[in-house]
């Protein structure tokens, strides 16, 4: 027998996504300013907090052996000092189920949401944010750290900053581009002591997965980046910045370089945090992949109301998803490639498409195994898959229509439904689990032409 883990076939969520009523948090606070699509809240969304023994039972009759979920901040400190012991015991109940039913936890600790009483205080970008997110991951740590193998300290930091500050689409949604460097000093600072902390104080480990490596790491959202006009000189310049800023400045960052976001005349240069410079802090690079990116160049006169770069994530010939996302499982190649030249083991903590009828997210799936399978081949250190999303589930600005999930909610029941790309992709699992121990190329290949 090897020592080597076995991988990781496994699917994520994202609290504020499927437990219902975070009432404590920014974005409840926004839906309730009529943010969302067709000013959809998120209300009690699909009552994970209460049917998460169904939820998690189901990951395991799909013969999934993981589970990255992420734990509520608000929930735990509804207001600052005041620490909820409830929710604290909820969030461990979840690892022993995880436990129980064997699915390595992977546990993320900050996914888009802040609570508002941070938030109102100007969030990250309060000089002492670090201060205030350290406190509660402190907490988290105390309760549940020895027994989570798997850490993913924030998800997709820079969608986060962009979100708030570039794009607009998550709360406070200003259009304020130094805001997008001043965000991101504070979160790399607060993943660099949140690395730290873990691995100063998690020494006694108990449980399933005891013996094997603590990992902590970032979930990196990673998008292949190309001009809309292929002969166009500036879209092409603008696809390699996009790639450098959005892609690389964070797994650079972690990676002990500085951070260079490369767009000086849209985001003032990051003030580096001396204390990442010239060593990991991170054990892991986690890649979430979806699609593609055209840049389209578009100059404006009103720089501000009407800014000159567009990203469009397909064309109109494409194959695509419900949110218009082609369909481009090269891509997670491309990205398997990049993460690879940095010497670290790599999971693909999210991948998945909104697909309502269920009618691409199996070869969806295939597709995109089959590249990390190709890239496996190639010595590529990936360790494990998460599908997005285990649920249909609350997707941000664009609310209850995109539907990621392997199991279908019905929204007015609660009731659960097992698509068949999920029964699917569980016979797949468990062939592999089987047999194979990790994606091999000719299964996935044959299964492809046989079923999809
Ligand atoms: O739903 C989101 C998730 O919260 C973060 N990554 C992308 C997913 C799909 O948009």
């Amino acid at each position: 027998m090897s020592n080597q883990p076995e991988f990781l076939w496994g699917a994520a969520t994202s609290s504020h996504q499927i437990e219902g009523n975070n009432i404590y948090n920014d974005w409840w606070a926004w839906e309730q300013l009529g943010k969302v699509e067709n000013k959809e809240v998120s209300g009690r969304s699909t009552d994970h907090w209460n049917l998460f023994k169904e939820d998690l039972n189901l990951a395991h009759e799909l013969g999934l052996n993981a589970y990255r979920f992420s734990i509520e901040w608000s929930r735990i400190e509804p207001s600052e000092g005041n620490w909820d012991l409830r929710a604290m015991e909820w969030y461990r109940e979840l690892v022993f189920e995880c436990e129980r039913l064997q699915l390595k936890p992977m546990v993320t600790l900050h996914h888009f949401t802040s609570p508002l009483w941070f938030t109102e205080k100007g969030g990250f970008l309060q000089s002492n944010s670090t201060e205030k997110f350290l406190k509660y991951v402190d907490k988290v740590v105390s309760v549940i750290g020895e027994r989570v193998p798997l850490w993913c300290t924030f998800n997709e930091p820079m969608v986060l900053a962009v979100g708030q500050y570039l794009g607009s689409f998550m709360p406070p949604g200003e259009f304020q581009p130094e805001k997008v460097s001043q965000v991101s000093y504070q979160l790399l600072k607060s993943h660099v002591r949140t690395y730290d902390l873990i691995h100063r104080k998690v020494k006694n480990r108990k449980g399933p997965w005891a013996r094997e490596p603590l990992q902590v790491g970032i979930a990196n959202n990673m998008v292949d980046f190309f001009p809309s006009r292929r002969w166009h000189p500036i879209e092409r310049i603008l696809s390699l910045f996009c790639h450098r800023f959005f892609n690389l400045s964070w797994l650079e960052a972690i990676t002990g370089q500085k951070q260079n976001f490369g767009v000086p005349w849209l985001i003032p240069s990051v003030p580096q945090v001396n204390e990442a410079l010239g060593r990991l802090t991170c054990d892991y690079l986690g890649i979430n992949y979806y699609t593609k990116g055209y840049l389209n160049w578009r100059p404006a006169r009103d720089f501000e109301a009407d800014f000159p770069v567009q990203v469009k994530f397909s064309k109109t010939t494409e194959e695509k998803s419900d949110l218009d996302w082609a369909i481009h499982p090269t891509g997670i190649g491309k990205m398997i490639r990049q993460a690879k030249s940095y010497g670290l083991p790599i999971y693909i903590t999210e991948n998945g498409i909104a697909d309502r009828m269920d009618r691409q997210r199996g070869k969806y799936l295939v597709q995109h195994l089959i590249e990390i399978a190709r890239e496996m081949e190639q010595g590529a250190p990936v360790q494990g898959y998460f599908y997005w999303s285990l649920l249909d589930n609350f997707e941000w600005i664009k609310g209850y229509g995109p539907r990621f999930g392997l199991i279908e909610v019905d929204y007015s029941t609660l009731n659960r439904i097992v698509r068949p790309s999920a029964r699917m992709f569980s016979e797949l699992v468990s062939m592999h689990r089987a047999y194979f121990k990790r994606p091999h190329l000719p299964i996935l290949k044959g299964f492809l032409s046989q079923n999809l």
